[in-house]
């Protein structure tokens, strides 16, 4: 019964737990006394309140210069191909896409229309657009849609724009540049494991922990709010994930001493295999998955907010999770197209407000719905405001964000321009 007294005793004062503490948690069979102990450092920052936003996630293409082994997303960029052709879906070249900057714009002016906080971006590391392409889309998104928060880019787009910058530029000159065009704040992509024969045996070419943090660290100079994953169950044993989630609250002591902003929030990503190079491996068990994301929440004390994201743990697991320290199960999504379940499905890929709030308190929980950097909104009829800002935002709630839904596939829809 007392098998973890030493433990416990550490996570009611409020102690950092050590690295053998975490492989200790990891290996034994107790899930409850995990999610447990997790759930007293949950407690403590949110009581039972468990969050949710209104989002739209959109990837601009698929192409990436990378072949990391876990990607199913990605697709080489076709040879020869004229770099000044319009931005757009290229058939034959095996469901490669890029969106132009107005096709951004009309995404996320309907998902402003309808309601949405946030905008999510991310994309593969295209060899051909511009810096300007980056720039430019924020700046147009801003423009649009003014109260539309864009969290954009992971760590590794951000060193990508660096490299394809004419002439290069330092990561500050890029974080600056895009913060001015209208960039919010950083998801936490891109992480993956931080050891390095993981590295070389999964994402062999990705820059690695160095760049990754040396990217979120002048965010946080800058004042610029980030999140940080750990993509789980792949080829890394349970020890490296301890491992990686040590050196995420190392970076965070370090920003809530030194710098103008931090991590707001750690996203344990599960691994899915389909469509990628490692489909003979079976990813992640739900016990798995409970674990993970119990020991991040134990491992990473001083960050506020474990995110279970439902598109990858399942809305059911996301669910459960909410008593194993998960305190956050991101939000509507709608087209997501990174990873797909069930033989490459669709891109759609949806919660409605009433189902997360429904999951959320089937759950004895709070559903709290909130803006990217955490303040509450509050919604009327047809406007939406944020606790401690005198603006707000007219929507109509019935309003389909994206014509046609779920047989259409939008990334694929382009506009010439
Ligand atoms: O960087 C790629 C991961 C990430 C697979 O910051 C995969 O709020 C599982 O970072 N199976 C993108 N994961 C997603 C991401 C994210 C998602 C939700 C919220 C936030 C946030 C960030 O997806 C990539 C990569 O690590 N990924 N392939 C796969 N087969």
């Amino acid at each position: 019964m007392n098998r973890f007294a030493d433990i416990r005793r550490k996570v009611e004062a409020g102690e950092p737990l050590s690295y053998d503490d975490g492989v200790r948690l990891y290996e034994s069979p107790d899930i409850h006394t995990l999610g447990e102990l997790a759930n007293i450092v949950r407690e403590k920052r949110h009581g039972r309140v468990a969050y949710f936003n209104i989002n739209r996630h959109i990837n601009y293409s698929n192409y990436c210069v990378l072949r990391c082994r876990f990607c199913g997303f990605y697709r080489a960029y076709p040879k020869g191909a004229d770099e000044r052709r319009p931005p757009g879906p290229h058939p034959g070249t095996d469901g490669g896409y890029e969106l132009s900057v107005s096709d951004m714009i009309a995404q996320a002016s309907r998902a402003y229309a309808a309601g949405a906080t946030e905008v999510h971006i991310v994309g593969g590391l295209h060899p051909k657009l511009p810096f300007s392409y980056y720039t430019d889309m924020c700046a147009a998104i801003r423009q649009a849609c003014p109260h539309l928060h864009i969290k954009a880019f992971t760590a590794i787009e951000i060193i990508h724009f660096t490299r394809v910058a004419k002439p290069r530029l330092s990561i500050e000159n890029v974080l600056t540049k895009l913060r001015d065009a209208g960039l919010g704040s950083m998801p936490g992509g891109g992480a993956e494991i931080f050891d390095d024969r993981v590295h070389h045996e999964a994402f062999r070419n990705k820059v690695g922990e160095v760049e990754w943090f040396e990217v979120h660290r002048t965010a946080h100079e800058l004042g610029i709010f980030s999140n940080a994953t750990m993509l789980y169950g792949h080829v890394e044993t349970p020890a490296e994930r301890i491992a990686h989630l040590i050196k995420l609250r190392d970076h965070q002591e370090e920003s809530l001493r030194l710098r103008k902003s931090h991590f707001n929030c750690v996203i344990p990503l599960s691994f899915i295999p389909e469509g990628s190079d490692l489909s003979h491996l079976p990813g992640p068990s739900g016990i798995d998955d409970l674990k993970t994301l119990a020991l991040s929440r134990l491992m990473c004390p001083n960050i506020p907010h474990i995110k279970a994201f439902w598109i990858m743990q399942t809305p059911k697991l996301a669910q459960v999770a909410l008593d194993w320290g998960v305190d956050d199960i991101d939000g509507t999504v709608v087209y997501y197209d990174i990873t797909k379940r069930e033989g490459g499905g669709t891109t759609h890929q949806e919660l409605s407000v009433d189902k997360l709030r429904r999951m959320i308190a089937e759950a004895r929980c709070e559903p709290v719905e909130r803006d990217t950097l955490y303040r509450r909104v509050i919604r009327n009829e047809n406007t939406w405001r944020i606790v401690g800002e005198s603006w707000e935002v007219g929507y109509d709630a019935a309003a389909e964000p994206i014509p046609g839904t779920s047989d259409v596939v939008p990334l694929q829809v382009s506009s010439s321009s």
